[in-house]
């Protein structure tokens, strides 16, 4: 049985093949992405049993969805397969760092998911299920299927915020009035873990500070509150622990903090302490930050270790 289930859309991704102006670019490369599936495939290739749920289309970027997460050695026999709807693309637009992402999801197989997916699928042996605030973004059944999720339960949630500000502009704020800060604040007070980007924390809480958070979030037992290059603090009952970011040269960073998310939660549920936990997640997020890829290769087995250990000064 898995350990950590993983629930949430993942797509076929787009990038450019070659070199040029997106609109003049004719070869693209297609890989796999998705917030969730990707700290999954993280967390199996740091040897952690994970399961990814969710739905893709009869079609072939369906098929190729499956066979990556799988590839990567996650339980995907929970993934439905939709016989009417169509598997969610986006397309990196740029190949350069900050690349502009576009996507054509609205009415894909995962966003028609809703909380009866979870219809015989057996959670006694999880502890950790994850989930970031994307679902809630995709449709109203989607959101439903996150707060059963939340909802009583024996595992633990962790909680990635993850807004996209273009998939609330386009689903949310002009069709169905919601209010994101409003859906994703009450999505992470429901959560045990919330990982959090500084300007997330800002948009939703109105402030990054540790000490305001703590006191905003008196259910989540530990906040993560990321500022990219610098670092990340771990809010945990009374302590505050900062941790500094690794230095690298980004090439991409797309997909960084499902890494930093995967790092972290397998070493807390090693039950390391804090400072470990946080460099897992860092020295995760680096490896993904080197590459184009959602999902970039490790760093080699000695570099991580010698890295977990060594002093402040050498580390970042
Ligand atoms: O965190 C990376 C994700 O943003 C990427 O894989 C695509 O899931 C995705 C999304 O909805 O943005």
């Amino acid at each position: 049985a898995p350990e950590v289930l993983c629930v949430g859309e993942t797509m076929a991704v787009l990038m450019p093949g070659e070199p040029g102006p997106a609109h003049r670019v004719r070869a693209w490369t297609r890989t796999v992405g998705g917030a969730e599936s990707n700290v999954a495939c993280h967390l199996a290739g740091l040897g952690v049993r994970s399961a990814w749920l969710s739905a893709v289309g009869d079609d072939a970027f369906g098929r190729a969805v499956v066979d990556a997460v799988r590839a990567a050695g996650v339980d995907v026999r929970g993934v439905r397969v939709d016989p009417l709807r169509p598997t969610g693309l986006y397309v990196k637009e740029s190949a350069v760092s900050g690349s502009r992402v576009r996507y054509y999801r609205r009415g894909s197989a995962a966003a028609a998911l809703g909380p009866e997916v979870l219809d015989g699928v057996d959670l006694a042996g999880v502890r950790l299920v994850h989930v970031t605030g994307i679902t809630a973004a995709l449709s109203d059944s989607c959101l439903r299927l996150l707060r059963a999720l939340l909802g009583p339960r024996r595992h633990l949630v962790s909680f990635d915020v993850n807004w996209r500000p273009a998939l609330w502009a386009d689903e949310h704020a002009a069709d169905r009035g919601l209010d994101p800060a409003e859906v994703l604040r009450d999505l992470a007070d429901a959560a045990d873990v919330v990982l959090v980007g500084a300007d997330e924390a800002e948009r939703v809480w109105g402030t990054a500070d540790p000490d305001a958070l703590r006191a905003l979030l008196p259910h989540p037992r530990t906040v993560v509150v990321k500022r990219d290059a610098e670092g990340a603090t771990l809010i945990e009952g009374g302590a505050t622990v900062f941790e500094p970011s690794l230095r690298v040269d980004v090439v991409e960073p797309i997909g960084a903090g499902d890494a930093f998310a995967a790092g972290f939660l397998a070493a807390t549920l090693a039950g390391h302490d804090a400072r470990r936990r946080l460099r897992a997640g860092h020295l995760r997020a680096a490896a993904t930050l080197l590459t184009r890829h959602d999902v970039g290769e490790p760093l080699p087995e000695a570099t991580v270790t010698r890295l977990l250990s060594c002093d402040e000064r050498t580390w970042a």
